[in-house]
């Protein structure tokens, strides 16, 4: 009982963590530092001005060009991978590979911001992280948009051969709401990038194919000079292919 009320007095005395820097900002610069070590700081202040003091069911994909702007990313041939709807099968594969495909979220901004909630409050210089809105409420939501301008950032660029990881255990893999669909495909130019290869990822209770229409939709809107081709593989196939030293990049599909 003396132990809760000393904890109580300690926290309630600021004695605990640092309670001058919110949680959140904390997160973003210990992420950033780990990640990079540098422009921290520039960083979270581009970050901030694209939601801090605004309606946040107002805030469009073009408020995060300053900070994208000021995390340029490089472009590695071959080595990009997308996804939509099977977050996890692909951020395996990445790990277990490392040195042969990066996600969006093996970059600064992807790494610092990957499963956070935020937004702000007109009237207000806070980042929230609580009442936010969400997809279901408003599309223009901070988060959101966030990562339809990293994508955005990330499809642009992409070169060479780009694989895709889909779902085959929903009904349209490719989904035009999707930010694969209406940000990332669109990005992706003939002839820096060569080819797009779906991967659709199966599991016992699989519903799509390769010959799923919404697929026939993604390969018409390619542009002209990408060459399509899509694989269907089995998740176990791609877990075991991930574990395995032997298969070297790209030879899992
Ligand atoms: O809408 P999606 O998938 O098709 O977006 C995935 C697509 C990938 O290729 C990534 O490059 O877009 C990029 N991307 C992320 O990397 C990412 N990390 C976390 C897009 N969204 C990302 N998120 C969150 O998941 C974000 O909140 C967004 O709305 C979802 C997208 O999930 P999805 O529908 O499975």
């Amino acid at each position: 009982f003396v132990g809760v009320i000393v904890l109580g007095l300690c926290l309630g005395l600021g004695l605990g963590p640092d309670r001058r820097i919110p949680d959140f900002t904390r997160t973003f610069l210990t992420r950033c530092k780990k990640f990079s070590g540098n422009n921290c700081h520039e960083l979270w202040d581009a970050f901030q001005q694209a939601y801090v003091n605004k309606d946040p069911c107002k805030v469009p994909m073009e408020a995060y060009d300053p900070l994208i702007a000021a995390a340029p990313l490089k472009s590695q041939c071959n080595k990009m991978l997308f996804w939509s709807n099977t977050k996890d099968a692909p951020h395996y594969f990445t790990k277990k590979k490392e040195n042969c495909f990066i996600n969006l979220e093996d970059t600064l901004l992807g790494f610092v911001l990957d499963d956070l909630i935020w937004c702000g409050k007109k009237g207000s210089s806070d980042t929230f992280t609580t009442g936010c809105p969400n997809n279901n409420n408003c599309v223009n939501n901070p988060v959101h948009s966030f990562w339809k301008r990293a994508s955005a950032a990330f499809a642009e660029a992409a070169c060479g051969a780009v694989p895709v990881m889909v779902s085959g255990s929903i009904t349209t893999p490719f989904h035009p709401a999707s930010i694969f669909a209406s940000v990332e495909v669109k990005r992706f130019k003939a002839p820096i990038v060569t080819n797009l290869t779906v991967v659709l990822v199966t599991e016992k209770h699989n519903v799509a194919r390769c010959t799923d229409p919404s697929l026939k939709d993604l390969r018409k809107e390619l542009d002209k000079g990408i060459q399509y081709n899509c694989k269907e593989v089995p998740r176990s196939e791609i877990e075991a292919c991930s574990s395995n030293p032997n298969i070297t990049c790209g030879t899992c599909w």
